[in-house]
């Protein structure tokens, strides 16, 4: 029995599987060699008291004993600390790698999310449309700098870090649009990343969640 727990949807439809934020978490504590159990919960019927481990009862959570936390970029970079696999040793390059994290989280995800928001939650709104467009050059404005800070590098520093790890899982939910593919040194960025072991056996563990839990109706 493994003491770390994460909490993650029991299933949630075809456009959100892959890109739910447990999945940064699992990615993390695979790179780590760190076994996990799941707590796995409903979306729209959160258990009474879930709101003492995630004030704003969202996944993930992260227990660890007595440890209780919520955020995914902070229970990233908690893990992080535990394993010179996604954060070196030296205190500058620690440095740079917090930065990135934050980069990932607070510069491009937010541009990055009200345009999935647009998409997704308001195709049918002409007033939501008319945003789309300032939206979408926003985003590319973020990709362009993720993308010219790359340049000829395999990862934003230079090895993988944490940072590339929250900056690919913010990247993929642009995965209905084609605007990280044409990029093509991001999108070879995103490939790499998402080839590492790690990530594919934290995507395989939350997809074979859904399958495991699909309602009859998504059959
Ligand atoms: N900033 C939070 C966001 C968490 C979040 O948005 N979780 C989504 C799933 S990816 C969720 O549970 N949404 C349901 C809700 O907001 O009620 C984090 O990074 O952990």
């Amino acid at each position: 029995m493994s003491a770390i727990k994460v909490s993650a949807y029991r299933w949630v439809p075809p456009f959100a599987q892959g890109l739910v934020r447990d999945l940064r978490v699992r990615w993390a504590l695979e790179e780590a060699g760190l076994p996990y159990e799941q707590r796995l919960l409903d979306f729209r019927d959160k258990p009474e008291g879930y709101r003492k481990l995630q004030p704003f009862g969202q996944v993930p959570t992260f227990e660890d004993g007595a440890l209780v936390l919520f955020e995914s970029g902070a229970i990233v970079q908690h893990i992080a600390e535990r394993s010179t696999a996604l954060l070196a040793a030296d205190p500058s390059a620690r440095a740079r790698t917090m930065s990135w994290m934050f980069a990932a989280l607070n510069t491009v995800e937010p541009p990055v999310m009200f345009l999935v928001q647009i998409d997704l939650k308001f195709a049918d709104d002409a007033a939501a449309m008319r945003m789309r467009e300032g939206a979408v050059d926003a985003v590319k404005g973020r990709l362009e700098g993720v993308a010219a800070w790359l340049g000829e590098r395999d990862y934003l520093e230079d090895r993988f870090t944490a940072g590339d790890l929250l900056m690919v899982t913010v990247l993929r939910f642009l995965r209905h649009t084609d605007l990280v593919v044409s990029i093509p040194a991001l999108a070879a960025y995103v490939s790499r990343c998402e080839a590492r072991p790690a990530f594919q056996k934290a995507l395989a563990a939350q997809m074979a969640t859904f399958a495991d839990n699909a309602p009859a109706s998504a059959a």
